[in-house]
């Protein structure tokens, strides 16, 4: 596999030697542009960021890292380097080889994943669009931006696949991925998490440590497809993912200790009278940003994800790790459904409750990234414990939609619900108060007041190191 690194278009896909391919993606690549200049990172284009670069996909150096102008960014196509005898990993075609092309009969629903995952990157990107005015630190700064201009290659991966497998309908899909925005009234993004605002820094740190999470989730999952270009994609988007929610964790880590510390200090717990975040309202958005997360698993019961398990098309989670036939035609899978009296276990066909076991193996995730701010907390002497709602809290999809719960799963009446959510989800005033600690903080090394300044810099710079600079 040979890296074109001095092309329009970065790329290990060998476009020079695919005319047709190449002029249809410099076609498509001043859209982009203009979309990243429109959509993308207000008041960006004059900085000088710190930014890693995907140059090549060795397991080390693939990443280039060096102050760039951010509009001059070099979005380019990667794939993981080909295995050698892949073969469709798991349902009725498990052990042939893994297709090359398209298989006709299935074209549709490839079409849709691949829409549908791209669907979601650029539309983080407008989501997170106004919070570099608001950077609590030049590293912060920068970080914000890394997850951008990853997320806007991670666009053109999924751009890559329809262009190259889908003829002119792929080339259609990917214009509509520039029109449909975040939030937008008539041309809304496709998945609803994805049209959710990201206004303040604590919301930011949370959407990459739950949101990003799904992405890691659904490409572990799309990374097990029979269709060997979307595996190898998806494969090297990984690597990118890690850092995301690496930020996240971190983020909301140094969030903690920082309210940590002014309750020690001060022998208080109103830390909210010097100006930090304190503990409770961070559970209330750790509420807000789970529950949103975890409806991007689908339905629990999905005859949509039994038939892309079986067509081959999208597998589980580390597929060839789990001990099974990989084909599940008479296996159970033990999920949680509505009974008369609340919440109970129930089994169902393992093969319709794909999407519930892929919220499972996320779910138990997240709980170790808790448990680890849980620690922060902890070494502080202070007896306090985030926790992640139960699954049926605030749920807009799947059978929790229709009812609602508590955060420890108990099925409550309407009515006590619009008594008591505010205690739950962050409120107007919880909002606002966060938003008023929203002042930029650009001057180097230094953090805002509501975080502790993180332990170590980026790519073993200082952590005062000039991240961005101002042109
Ligand atoms: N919102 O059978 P079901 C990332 C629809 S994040 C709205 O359960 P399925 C990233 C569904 O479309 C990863 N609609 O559906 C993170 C279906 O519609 P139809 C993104 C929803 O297909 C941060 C109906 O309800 N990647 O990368 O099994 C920053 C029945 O549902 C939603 C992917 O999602 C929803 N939440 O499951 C940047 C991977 N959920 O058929 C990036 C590709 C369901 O009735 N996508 N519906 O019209 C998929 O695999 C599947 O589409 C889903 C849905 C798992 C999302
Ligand atoms: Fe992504
Ligand atoms: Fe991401």
């Amino acid at each position: 596999m040979t890296v074109d690194l001095a092309g329009k278009i970065p790329n290990n896909v060998d476009l020079a030697n695919n005319p047709r391919l190449l002029r249809a993606l410099e076609q498509w690549q001043p859209a982009f542009i203009d979309w990243w200049k429109d959509m993308g990172p207000s008041e960006s284009q004059t900085l000088d960021v710190y930014l890693r670069t995907a140059i090549s996909v060795e397991p080390d150096g693939w990443a280039h890292y060096g102050h760039v102008r951010m509009p001059d960014y070099r979005w380019g196509i990667f794939l993981a380097p080909p295995e050698k005898d892949r073969v469709v990993p798991m349902g009725m075609h498990k052990g042939k080889p893994a297709w090359q092309e398209v298989p006709g009969e299935y074209r549709a629903n490839l079409r849709r994943l691949i829409v549908t995952q791209g669907d979601t990157e650029p539309a983080s990107v407008e989501q997170q669009r106004h919070l570099g005015q608001t950077c609590p630190s030049l590293y912060d700064l920068r970080n914000l931006f890394q997850v951008n201009v990853e997320e806007g290659r991670h666009l053109w991966a999924m751009v890559y696949l329809l262009h190259a497998y889908f003829g002119r309908d792929g080339r259609e899909e990917g214009e509509a991925l520039l029109e449909r925005h975040s939030g937008d009234p008539d041309k809304p993004r496709i998945l609803a998490a994805f049209n959710e605002k990201t206004p303040d820094w604590l919301s930011f740190f949370m959407f990459t440590f739950f949101t990003d999470r799904d992405g890691k989730y659904q490409l572990a999952s799309l990374a097990e497809s029979g269709f060997d270009p979307l595996s190898r994609s998806c494969r090297f988007m990984l690597t990118e993912e890690a850092h995301h929610m690496f930020v996240g964790e971190n983020g909301i880590g140094r969030i903690i200790q920082r309210a940590c510390e002014i309750m020690r200090q001060n022998r208080t717990d109103d830390v909210r009278a010097q100006g930090a975040i304190d503990l409770p309202t961070i559970q209330k958005y750790l509420n807000f940003h789970f529950s949103v997360s975890v409806d991007l698993f689908g339905q629990e019961i999905s005859t949509n994800a039994a038939n892309y398990f079986t067509e081959g098309l999208k597998g589980r989670f580390h597929e060839a790790k789990l001990a099974d036939d990989h084909v599940l035609a008479n296996d159970r899978y033990p999920i949680e459904a509505l009974g008369e009296n609340g919440i109970v276990r129930q089994e169902a066909p393992a093969l319709t409750a794909i999407n519930e076991r892929l919220r499972d193996d996320y779910i138990a995730d997240c709980q170790k990234g808790v448990e680890r701010w849980n620690r922060i907390i902890a070494n502080h002497g202070i007896d306090f414990r985030l926790k992640i709602p139960h699954r049926a809290f605030h749920r807009g999809i799947g059978a929790f939609a229709e009812i609602k719960a508590t955060p420890d799963g108990q099925v409550i009446g309407e009515a006590e619900w619009t008594h008591r959510h505010g205690e739950w989800l962050p409120s107007a005033e919880d909002r606002t108060y966060v938003q008023s600690l929203m002042r930029p903080v650009t001057e180097r090394g230094k953090m805002a007041n509501w975080i502790a300044p993180p332990a170590k810099g980026i790519n073993d710079q200082p952590v005062d190191f000039e991240y961005v600079r101002f042109g």
